[in-house]
Protein backbone atom coordinates (compact mmCIF):
# COMPACT_ATOMS: atom_id res chain seq x y z
CA UNK A 1 0.00 0.00 0.00
CA UNK A 2 2.79 2.18 1.19
CA UNK A 3 4.14 2.88 -2.50
CA UNK A 4 0.87 4.54 -3.60
CA UNK A 5 1.64 7.36 -0.79
CA UNK A 6 4.90 8.34 -1.90
CA UNK A 7 5.20 12.13 -4.03
CA UNK A 8 8.46 11.14 -6.21
CA UNK A 9 7.77 9.50 -9.48
CA UNK A 10 8.34 5.92 -9.38
CA UNK A 11 8.54 4.80 -13.03
CA UNK A 12 11.42 6.21 -15.53
CA UNK A 13 10.53 5.30 -19.20
CA UNK A 14 13.62 5.91 -21.33
CA UNK A 15 13.50 6.09 -24.94
CA UNK A 16 15.63 7.64 -27.57
CA UNK A 17 15.72 11.55 -27.08
CA UNK A 18 12.17 13.28 -28.27
CA UNK A 19 12.67 16.13 -30.43
CA UNK A 20 9.11 17.50 -30.54
CA UNK A 21 7.84 18.97 -33.88
CA UNK A 22 9.51 20.78 -35.84
CA UNK A 23 9.83 24.39 -35.75
CA UNK A 24 8.58 26.12 -38.83
CA UNK A 25 10.01 29.58 -37.87
CA UNK A 26 12.49 31.22 -35.82
CA UNK A 27 15.47 29.84 -34.48
CA UNK A 28 16.55 25.71 -34.38
CA UNK A 29 16.61 24.05 -30.92
CA UNK A 30 19.90 24.44 -29.01
CA UNK A 31 21.38 21.99 -27.13
CA UNK A 32 21.90 18.02 -27.47
CA UNK A 33 19.59 16.47 -25.04
CA UNK A 34 20.56 14.52 -22.10
CA UNK A 35 19.27 12.01 -19.44
CA UNK A 36 18.87 12.96 -15.66
CA UNK A 37 17.82 10.96 -13.50
CA UNK A 38 16.73 13.65 -10.70
CA UNK A 39 14.84 15.88 -12.83
CA UNK A 40 13.03 12.30 -13.49
CA UNK A 41 12.20 11.55 -10.00
CA UNK A 42 10.02 15.03 -9.86
CA UNK A 43 9.33 15.67 -13.86
CA UNK A 44 10.65 14.26 -17.41
CA UNK A 45 13.69 13.05 -17.05
CA UNK A 46 14.69 14.43 -21.05
CA UNK A 47 16.42 17.67 -20.15
CA UNK A 48 16.46 19.94 -23.41
CA UNK A 49 16.70 20.77 -26.18
CA UNK A 50 15.52 24.34 -25.36
CA UNK A 51 14.02 26.99 -28.17
CA UNK A 52 15.69 30.19 -27.21
CA UNK A 53 14.83 32.42 -29.88
CA UNK A 54 15.47 35.92 -30.45
CA UNK A 55 13.08 36.91 -27.45
CA UNK A 56 14.43 34.81 -25.35
CA UNK A 57 17.85 35.73 -25.55
CA UNK A 58 16.96 39.65 -25.25
CA UNK A 59 14.89 38.81 -21.79
CA UNK A 60 17.78 36.80 -20.93
CA UNK A 61 20.17 39.87 -21.45
CA UNK A 62 17.60 42.46 -20.34
CA UNK A 63 17.23 39.87 -16.90
CA UNK A 64 21.35 39.73 -16.44
CA UNK A 65 21.35 43.28 -16.59
CA UNK A 66 18.53 43.98 -14.14
CA UNK A 67 20.34 41.51 -12.00
CA UNK A 68 23.68 42.91 -12.59
CA UNK A 69 22.65 46.76 -11.92
CA UNK A 70 21.29 45.57 -8.65
CA UNK A 71 23.85 43.54 -7.57
CA UNK A 72 26.50 45.75 -8.12
CA UNK A 73 24.34 48.84 -6.29
CA UNK A 74 24.54 46.15 -3.12
CA UNK A 75 27.93 45.39 -3.16
CA UNK A 76 28.79 49.23 -3.65
CA UNK A 77 26.24 49.67 -0.78
CA UNK A 78 28.98 47.40 1.46
CA UNK A 79 32.55 49.58 0.07
CA UNK A 80 32.83 46.40 -2.56
CA UNK A 81 33.47 43.62 0.29
CA UNK A 82 32.32 40.34 -1.02
CA UNK A 83 32.18 38.96 2.66
CA UNK A 84 29.92 41.38 3.40
CA UNK A 85 27.83 41.09 0.61
CA UNK A 86 27.29 37.64 0.98
CA UNK A 87 26.57 37.95 4.73
CA UNK A 88 24.10 40.79 4.79
CA UNK A 89 22.56 39.58 0.93
CA UNK A 90 19.16 39.66 2.67
CA UNK A 91 19.13 42.96 4.07
CA UNK A 92 20.42 45.01 1.50
CA UNK A 93 18.57 46.81 -1.12
CA UNK A 94 18.28 49.48 -3.83
CA UNK A 95 16.04 52.04 -3.08
CA UNK A 96 13.51 54.38 -5.28
CA UNK A 97 14.07 58.24 -6.04
CA UNK A 98 13.54 60.03 -2.66
CA UNK A 99 10.05 61.69 -2.92
CA UNK A 100 11.78 65.12 -4.18
CA UNK A 101 12.63 63.48 -7.98
CA UNK A 102 8.41 63.04 -8.31
CA UNK A 103 8.33 61.35 -11.57
CA UNK A 104 11.82 62.06 -12.97
CA UNK A 105 12.80 59.92 -15.59
CA UNK A 106 16.90 60.58 -15.05
CA UNK A 107 17.20 61.44 -11.43
CA UNK A 108 21.40 61.32 -10.12
CA UNK A 109 22.27 57.96 -10.02
CA UNK A 110 23.09 57.32 -7.03
CA UNK A 111 19.44 58.68 -5.94
CA UNK A 112 17.27 56.20 -7.60
CA UNK A 113 18.39 56.53 -11.20
CA UNK A 114 19.98 53.35 -10.79
CA UNK A 115 16.44 51.50 -9.26
CA UNK A 116 15.06 53.30 -12.39
CA UNK A 117 17.42 51.66 -14.78
CA UNK A 118 17.28 48.64 -13.03
CA UNK A 119 13.24 48.86 -13.27
CA UNK A 120 13.20 48.90 -16.68
CA UNK A 121 15.50 46.31 -17.49
CA UNK A 122 13.61 44.04 -15.11
CA UNK A 123 10.33 45.48 -16.57
CA UNK A 124 11.55 44.88 -20.22
CA UNK A 125 12.98 41.65 -19.59
CA UNK A 126 9.32 40.07 -17.98
CA UNK A 127 7.26 41.96 -20.83
CA UNK A 128 9.87 39.56 -23.29
CA UNK A 129 9.59 36.97 -21.33
CA UNK A 130 5.69 37.19 -22.09
CA UNK A 131 5.92 37.57 -25.86
CA UNK A 132 8.13 34.84 -25.78
CA UNK A 133 5.40 32.50 -23.82
CA UNK A 134 2.86 33.92 -26.34
CA UNK A 135 4.87 33.02 -28.94
CA UNK A 136 5.97 29.58 -28.25
CA UNK A 137 2.23 28.37 -27.19
CA UNK A 138 0.88 29.80 -30.81
CA UNK A 139 3.58 27.78 -32.53
CA UNK A 140 2.77 24.26 -30.92
CA UNK A 141 -0.86 25.69 -31.98
CA UNK A 142 -2.01 25.51 -27.89
CA UNK A 143 -4.17 28.23 -26.27
CA UNK A 144 -2.44 31.10 -24.59
CA UNK A 145 -3.43 30.44 -21.44
CA UNK A 146 -0.40 30.42 -19.69
CA UNK A 147 0.61 33.78 -21.02
CA UNK A 148 -2.81 35.22 -19.66
CA UNK A 149 -1.98 33.79 -16.32
CA UNK A 150 1.38 35.43 -16.50
CA UNK A 151 -0.16 38.68 -17.40
CA UNK A 152 -2.25 38.59 -14.36
CA UNK A 153 0.70 38.41 -12.30
CA UNK A 154 2.42 41.06 -14.13
CA UNK A 155 -0.22 43.73 -13.99
CA UNK A 156 -0.26 43.55 -10.01
CA UNK A 157 4.27 43.74 -11.21
CA UNK A 158 3.23 46.56 -13.70
CA UNK A 159 1.03 48.26 -10.19
CA UNK A 160 3.39 48.21 -7.90
CA UNK A 161 5.93 49.56 -9.79
CA UNK A 162 4.82 51.74 -12.52
CA UNK A 163 1.13 52.77 -12.61
CA UNK A 164 0.75 53.29 -9.16
CA UNK A 165 3.52 55.62 -8.65
CA UNK A 166 2.42 57.41 -11.81
CA UNK A 167 -0.92 58.32 -10.47
CA UNK A 168 0.19 59.27 -7.33
CA UNK A 169 3.49 61.06 -9.15
CA UNK A 170 6.35 59.74 -7.98
CA UNK A 171 8.64 57.32 -8.21
CA UNK A 172 9.12 56.86 -4.48
CA UNK A 173 6.09 55.03 -3.29
CA UNK A 174 7.72 52.55 -5.73
CA UNK A 175 8.51 49.04 -4.14
CA UNK A 176 12.74 48.85 -3.64
CA UNK A 177 15.03 45.96 -4.92
CA UNK A 178 16.09 43.83 -1.45
CA UNK A 179 15.05 40.85 -0.25
CA UNK A 180 13.50 42.40 3.40
CA UNK A 181 13.56 45.44 2.25
CA UNK A 182 10.65 44.63 0.15
CA UNK A 183 8.85 43.00 3.09
CA UNK A 184 9.71 46.44 5.21
CA UNK A 185 7.91 47.81 2.22
CA UNK A 186 4.77 46.12 2.31
CA UNK A 187 4.83 46.65 5.99
CA UNK A 188 4.94 50.46 5.89
CA UNK A 189 2.34 50.49 2.76
CA UNK A 190 -0.22 48.87 4.76
CA UNK A 191 0.67 51.33 8.14
CA UNK A 192 0.72 53.91 5.72
CA UNK A 193 -2.51 53.71 4.04
CA UNK A 194 -4.61 52.68 7.55
CA UNK A 195 -4.23 48.37 7.66
CA UNK A 196 -4.51 46.84 3.86
CA UNK A 197 -6.74 44.64 5.75
CA UNK A 198 -9.74 46.61 5.39
CA UNK A 199 -9.00 46.88 1.57
CA UNK A 200 -11.60 44.44 -0.09
CA UNK A 201 -9.71 43.84 -2.80
CA UNK A 202 -6.99 42.70 -0.36
CA UNK A 203 -9.67 40.42 0.96
CA UNK A 204 -10.50 38.99 -2.36
CA UNK A 205 -6.71 38.30 -3.64
CA UNK A 206 -6.31 36.88 0.02
CA UNK A 207 -9.61 34.59 -0.97
CA UNK A 208 -8.21 33.74 -4.69
CA UNK A 209 -4.32 33.00 -2.93
CA UNK A 210 -6.09 30.28 0.05
CA UNK A 211 -8.62 29.00 -2.67
CA UNK A 212 -5.52 28.49 -4.83
CA UNK A 213 -3.97 26.36 -2.88
CA UNK A 214 -6.61 24.72 -1.25
CA UNK A 215 -7.51 23.89 -5.05
CA UNK A 216 -4.08 22.64 -5.82
CA UNK A 217 -3.97 19.85 -3.11
CA UNK A 218 -7.42 18.48 -3.50
CA UNK A 219 -6.23 18.35 -7.44
CA UNK A 220 -3.04 17.30 -6.89
CA UNK A 221 -3.70 14.77 -4.09
CA UNK A 222 -6.74 13.22 -5.97
CA UNK A 223 -4.94 12.56 -9.01
CA UNK A 224 -1.74 10.84 -7.41
CA UNK A 225 -4.85 9.10 -5.07
CA UNK A 226 -5.79 7.44 -8.18
CA UNK A 227 -2.70 6.96 -10.03
CA UNK A 228 -3.01 3.16 -8.81
CA UNK A 229 -5.88 3.13 -11.93
CA UNK A 230 -3.87 5.60 -14.47
CA UNK A 231 -5.56 8.59 -12.86
CA UNK A 232 -2.53 10.91 -14.52
CA UNK A 233 -3.33 9.19 -18.10
CA UNK A 234 -6.40 12.06 -17.92
CA UNK A 235 -7.08 11.50 -21.91
CA UNK A 236 -8.45 7.79 -21.74
CA UNK A 237 -10.36 8.76 -18.54
CA UNK A 238 -12.97 10.63 -19.87
CA UNK A 239 -15.53 8.40 -21.28
CA UNK A 240 -14.77 5.06 -19.88
CA UNK A 241 -16.63 3.52 -16.76
CA UNK A 242 -14.83 2.24 -13.64
CA UNK A 243 -11.57 4.31 -14.60
CA UNK A 244 -9.48 6.42 -12.12
CA UNK A 245 -11.36 9.23 -13.54
CA UNK A 246 -14.40 8.35 -12.44
CA UNK A 247 -13.37 6.98 -9.32
CA UNK A 248 -11.93 10.55 -8.81
CA UNK A 249 -15.51 12.21 -9.38
CA UNK A 250 -17.36 9.79 -7.58
CA UNK A 251 -14.92 10.28 -4.22
CA UNK A 252 -15.91 13.82 -4.21
CA UNK A 253 -19.81 13.37 -5.02
CA UNK A 254 -20.08 11.00 -2.22
CA UNK A 255 -18.05 13.34 0.14
CA UNK A 256 -19.72 16.79 -0.80
CA UNK A 257 -22.40 16.17 -3.23
CA UNK A 258 -20.61 17.90 -6.02
CA UNK A 259 -17.70 17.37 -8.33
CA UNK A 260 -15.53 18.93 -10.33
CA UNK A 261 -14.90 17.06 -13.78
CA UNK A 262 -11.56 16.53 -15.32
CA UNK A 263 -11.62 20.12 -17.55
CA UNK A 264 -13.53 22.05 -15.40
CA UNK A 265 -11.03 21.65 -12.10
CA UNK A 266 -8.17 22.80 -14.48
CA UNK A 267 -10.08 26.02 -15.09
CA UNK A 268 -11.40 26.41 -11.67
CA UNK A 269 -7.88 26.56 -10.79
CA UNK A 270 -6.84 28.93 -13.60
CA UNK A 271 -9.08 31.44 -12.17
CA UNK A 272 -8.86 31.11 -8.93
CA UNK A 273 -4.35 31.68 -9.72
CA UNK A 274 -5.40 34.76 -12.02
CA UNK A 275 -7.88 35.93 -9.95
CA UNK A 276 -5.38 36.53 -7.05
CA UNK A 277 -3.25 39.53 -8.43
CA UNK A 278 -6.00 40.72 -10.81
CA UNK A 279 -7.85 41.81 -7.97
CA UNK A 280 -4.41 42.55 -5.95
CA UNK A 281 -3.71 44.78 -8.56
CA UNK A 282 -7.20 46.77 -8.31
CA UNK A 283 -6.07 47.01 -4.43
CA UNK A 284 -2.95 48.44 -4.92
CA UNK A 285 -4.49 51.07 -7.93
CA UNK A 286 -7.02 52.27 -5.58
CA UNK A 287 -4.94 52.67 -2.42
CA UNK A 288 -3.63 56.36 -2.15
CA UNK A 289 -5.45 56.96 -5.17
CA UNK A 290 -9.10 56.67 -4.34
CA UNK A 291 -8.86 56.08 -1.10
CA UNK A 292 -6.16 56.72 1.31
CA UNK A 293 -7.10 55.35 4.93
CA UNK A 294 -8.51 51.72 4.10
CA UNK A 295 -9.24 51.70 8.08
CA UNK A 296 -11.24 54.79 8.05
CA UNK A 297 -12.79 53.91 4.65
CA UNK A 298 -13.80 50.36 6.53
CA UNK A 299 -15.91 53.00 9.79
CA UNK A 300 -17.31 54.73 7.46
CA UNK A 301 -18.78 51.40 5.24
CA UNK A 302 -19.13 49.68 8.32
CA UNK A 303 -16.43 47.80 8.06
CA UNK A 304 -14.30 48.52 10.60
CA UNK A 305 -15.13 48.88 14.25
CA UNK A 306 -15.72 53.10 15.36
CA UNK A 307 -14.43 51.66 18.93
CA UNK A 308 -13.12 48.44 20.19
CA UNK A 309 -15.09 47.03 23.38
C1 LIG B 1 8.00 29.74 -5.71
C2 LIG B 1 8.43 30.60 -8.13
C3 LIG B 1 9.97 30.86 -8.07
C4 LIG B 1 10.31 32.29 -7.74
C5 LIG B 1 11.12 32.69 -6.73
C6 LIG B 1 11.42 34.16 -6.49
C7 LIG B 1 13.93 36.77 -7.15
C8 LIG B 1 14.40 37.98 -6.40
C9 LIG B 1 16.36 39.25 -5.51
C10 LIG B 1 17.76 40.40 -7.28
C11 LIG B 1 6.37 32.22 -5.28
C12 LIG B 1 12.74 34.55 -7.15
C13 LIG B 1 13.27 35.82 -6.51
C14 LIG B 1 14.27 36.69 -8.60
C15 LIG B 1 15.91 38.03 -6.30
C16 LIG B 1 17.09 40.30 -5.93
C17 LIG B 1 17.25 41.46 -5.03
C18 LIG B 1 7.01 31.85 -6.58
C19 LIG B 1 7.76 30.78 -6.78
C20 LIG B 1 11.72 31.70 -5.77
N1 LIG B 1 8.49 39.64 -4.65
N2 LIG B 1 7.20 38.93 -0.87
C21 LIG B 1 9.39 36.77 -1.58
C22 LIG B 1 9.42 38.93 -5.36
C23 LIG B 1 6.32 41.71 -3.83
C24 LIG B 1 6.24 39.55 -0.07
C25 LIG B 1 10.35 35.72 -1.96
C26 LIG B 1 9.45 39.40 -6.73
C27 LIG B 1 5.47 42.85 -3.48
C28 LIG B 1 6.14 38.86 1.20
C29 LIG B 1 11.12 36.34 -3.09
C30 LIG B 1 8.48 40.41 -6.81
C31 LIG B 1 4.83 42.43 -2.19
C32 LIG B 1 7.08 37.81 1.09
C33 LIG B 1 10.14 37.38 -3.58
C34 LIG B 1 7.89 40.57 -5.49
C35 LIG B 1 5.63 41.27 -1.77
C36 LIG B 1 7.68 37.87 -0.17
C37 LIG B 1 9.73 34.40 -2.26
C38 LIG B 1 8.09 41.21 -8.00
C39 LIG B 1 3.34 42.19 -2.19
C40 LIG B 1 7.67 36.70 1.78
C41 LIG B 1 8.77 34.51 -3.46
C42 LIG B 1 8.92 41.23 -9.20
C43 LIG B 1 2.88 41.19 -3.17
C44 LIG B 1 8.67 35.99 0.83
C45 LIG B 1 11.98 37.23 2.04
C46 LIG B 1 8.06 33.23 -3.86
C47 LIG B 1 10.02 35.99 1.49
C48 LIG B 1 8.62 36.83 -0.42
C49 LIG B 1 10.24 37.93 -4.85
C50 LIG B 1 6.94 41.55 -5.10
C51 LIG B 1 5.48 40.66 -0.52
C52 LIG B 1 12.43 36.94 -2.77
C53 LIG B 1 10.38 38.82 -7.77
C54 LIG B 1 6.13 44.15 -3.56
C55 LIG B 1 5.25 39.27 2.31
N3 LIG B 1 9.22 37.68 -2.60
N4 LIG B 1 6.47 40.86 -2.79
O1 LIG B 1 8.32 32.15 -3.45
O2 LIG B 1 10.47 35.02 2.01
O3 LIG B 1 7.05 33.41 -4.78
O4 LIG B 1 10.71 37.17 1.45
O5 LIG B 1 7.08 41.86 -8.04
O6 LIG B 1 7.46 36.33 2.94
MG1 LIG B 1 7.96 39.38 -2.68
C1 LIG C 1 4.38 39.82 -6.64
C2 LIG C 1 3.29 39.40 -8.94
C3 LIG C 1 4.53 39.97 -9.63
C4 LIG C 1 5.48 38.95 -9.97
C5 LIG C 1 5.95 38.74 -11.21
C6 LIG C 1 6.97 37.69 -11.34
C7 LIG C 1 10.63 37.37 -11.43
C8 LIG C 1 11.51 36.27 -10.97
C9 LIG C 1 12.79 34.31 -11.27
C10 LIG C 1 12.20 32.28 -12.55
C11 LIG C 1 2.61 37.62 -5.61
C12 LIG C 1 8.30 38.22 -11.85
C13 LIG C 1 9.31 37.20 -11.51
C14 LIG C 1 11.30 38.65 -11.76
C15 LIG C 1 11.92 35.28 -11.99
C16 LIG C 1 12.90 33.00 -11.46
C17 LIG C 1 13.73 32.20 -10.53
C18 LIG C 1 2.62 38.08 -7.01
C19 LIG C 1 3.42 39.06 -7.49
C20 LIG C 1 5.49 39.45 -12.43
N1 LIG C 1 -1.48 39.56 3.08
N2 LIG C 1 -0.24 42.75 0.97
C21 LIG C 1 -1.11 40.58 -1.09
C22 LIG C 1 -1.77 38.32 2.60
C23 LIG C 1 -0.85 41.89 4.97
C24 LIG C 1 0.33 43.96 1.37
C25 LIG C 1 -1.41 39.52 -2.05
C26 LIG C 1 -2.05 37.44 3.69
C27 LIG C 1 -0.68 42.99 5.93
C28 LIG C 1 0.69 44.72 0.19
C29 LIG C 1 -1.89 38.40 -1.22
C30 LIG C 1 -1.90 38.18 4.86
C31 LIG C 1 0.21 43.91 5.21
C32 LIG C 1 0.31 43.92 -0.87
C33 LIG C 1 -1.67 38.82 0.17
C34 LIG C 1 -1.53 39.53 4.45
C35 LIG C 1 0.02 43.55 3.80
C36 LIG C 1 -0.23 42.75 -0.37
C37 LIG C 1 -0.33 39.23 -3.06
C38 LIG C 1 -2.06 37.74 6.26
C39 LIG C 1 1.64 43.93 5.61
C40 LIG C 1 0.31 43.83 -2.29
C41 LIG C 1 -0.80 38.28 -4.13
C42 LIG C 1 -2.60 36.42 6.61
C43 LIG C 1 1.87 44.05 7.09
C44 LIG C 1 -0.42 42.55 -2.68
C45 LIG C 1 -3.80 44.12 -2.74
C46 LIG C 1 0.27 37.76 -5.03
C47 LIG C 1 -1.79 42.91 -3.22
C48 LIG C 1 -0.62 41.83 -1.37
C49 LIG C 1 -1.86 37.98 1.25
C50 LIG C 1 -1.34 40.61 5.29
C51 LIG C 1 0.47 44.31 2.73
C52 LIG C 1 -3.15 37.73 -1.50
C53 LIG C 1 -2.40 36.01 3.48
C54 LIG C 1 -1.90 43.56 6.45
C55 LIG C 1 1.32 46.07 0.20
N3 LIG C 1 -1.25 40.12 0.21
N4 LIG C 1 -0.55 42.28 3.71
O1 LIG C 1 -0.02 36.97 -5.90
O2 LIG C 1 -2.16 42.61 -4.30
O3 LIG C 1 1.56 38.18 -4.88
O4 LIG C 1 -2.52 43.69 -2.38
O5 LIG C 1 -1.74 38.46 7.19
O6 LIG C 1 0.78 44.62 -3.09
MG1 LIG C 1 -1.02 41.21 1.99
Amino acid sequence: MAQYQNIFTQVQVRGPAEFGVHVRRGWPRQGQPFFSYWAGKIGDAQVGPVYLGTLGVMSIVSGIIAIEIIGLNMLASVNWNPIEFVRRLFWLSLEPPDAKWGLTIFPPLKEGGWWLMAGFFLTTSILLWWVRMYKRARELKMGTHVAWAFAAAIWLFLSLGYIRPILMGSWSVAPPFGIFRHLDWTNQFSLDHGNLFYNPFHMLSIAFLYGSALLFAMHAATILAVGRYGGEREIEQITDRGTAAERAALFWRWTMGFNATVESIHRWAWWFAVLCPLCGGIGILLTGTVVDNWFEWGIRHGLAPTAYP
